[in-house]
């Protein structure tokens, strides 16, 4: 008999529950015209030329659990930009996001500035089922719209002297609050190695549950690194630079001994001040193991061999 091998990350089909699946469902039988364009062109194009979301779904990225609820992840949420509690709403919408304008500079042949939307076009997206666990110990599953952030790397055309890929987020003391704040190393500032960024986990987000992220989820496009405790994912980017040395974090400037460059998530490594064995998921009253590397050590295991005395679990 054959018996497919499942990786840590997957699970049988009728656990997940595929939202935007469903939504795009709903839409097609909601609309003749909706079927009609999907039998020509299949599911990307019928939602009309230029409409880019929903994305077509990566059925690669499968979960062991059911995804969060909107109603849940949309309104808990960290972006120390607007507050330091879970409620970022309404003060993050005062973040003006359309048109945004990246800057690629650094160590590649020719810097550029590009528009998000450009950005889109260019590369175009897909849709990726990835979980997401929180250095605080909770944790959620959502549909993520974007692409490989190994695209964005070649499109940049780093040279041989790029050894990491810095993110940094926008800065706008009138519009963050947070910003204002001096204590913090404003900007938020996060970065790969060009190993983490070319491996296909790796995932730059325009969307969330099919459509463009709202402001609180780092609107207009941000990181998703799910193998890695969530504050390696940096939102609402507004340069990537490609650096010889390895960049100081945001949370490394604030707190080194707690919260370092490496962040993969591992259930034997307590932080500090809690244990990382176990985690809540985001709205359910369940608390579940917690896996090496978030459940995706087959993709990323490989990344660490000779690193072994790095801090990779900080
Ligand atoms: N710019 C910025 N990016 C950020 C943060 C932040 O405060 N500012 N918080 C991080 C943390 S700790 C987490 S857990 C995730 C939360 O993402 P979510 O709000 O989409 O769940 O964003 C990360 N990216
Ligand atoms: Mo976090």
């Amino acid at each position: 008999m054959y018996i497919k091998r499942r990786r840590g990350w997957e699970i049988p089909d009728q656990h997940a529950t595929p939202e935007s699946v469903f939504l795009n469902r709903r839409a097609l039988l909601g609309s003749a015209a909706g079927l009609a364009a999907t039998s020509v062109f299949g599911t990307g194009p019928a939602f009309g030329a230029g409409d880019s979301y929903p994305a077509t779904r990566n059925e690669a990225y499968t979960l062991d659990r059911p995804v969060t609820a909107e109603k849940f992840s949309a309104n808990y949420n960290n972006f120390y930009e607007f507050s330091t509690s879970k409620t970022v709403l309404p003060d993050a919408n005062a973040l003006k996001t359309k048109p945004w304008t990246i800057q690629i500079d650094g160590l590649v042949e020719k810097p550029f500035e590009i528009e998000v939307e450009d950005l889109i076009r260019k590369i175009g997206l897909e849709e990726r089922l990835y979980r997401h666990r929180c250095v605080e110990a909770w944790s959620m599953s959502v549909p993520w719209t974007g692409f490989p952030l190994a695209k964005l790397v070649a499109l940049a055309k780093p040279t041989s002297g790029a050894k990491y890929v810095q993110m940094q987020t926008f800065m706008n003391k009138a519009v963050a609050p947070g910003q204002r704040q001096f204590i913090y190393p404003w900007p938020y500032t996060e970065g790969l190695t060009m190993a983490e960024a070319n491996n296909d986990l790796a995932f730059v987000a325009t969307g969330i549950y099919g459509k463009p992220l709202a402001n609180q989820f780092g609107a207009p496009i941000r990181l998703a690194v799910p193998w890695k405790y969530g504050f390696k994912s940096v939102k609402s980017i507004v340069k990537i630079s490609f650096v010889e040395a390895r960049p100081k974090t945001f949370w490394e400037g604030l707190q080194a001994q707690e919260y370092g460059f490496w962040a993969n998530v591992n259930p034997a490594v307590s932080h500090p001040r809690w244990s990382q064995a176990s985690e809540r998921v985001l709205g359910t009253d369940q608390r579940v193991p917690t896996l090496i590397y978030n459940g995706y050590g087959e993709q990323v295991a490989d990344l660490y061999k000779g690193l072994e005395k790095e801090r990779l679990f900080v």
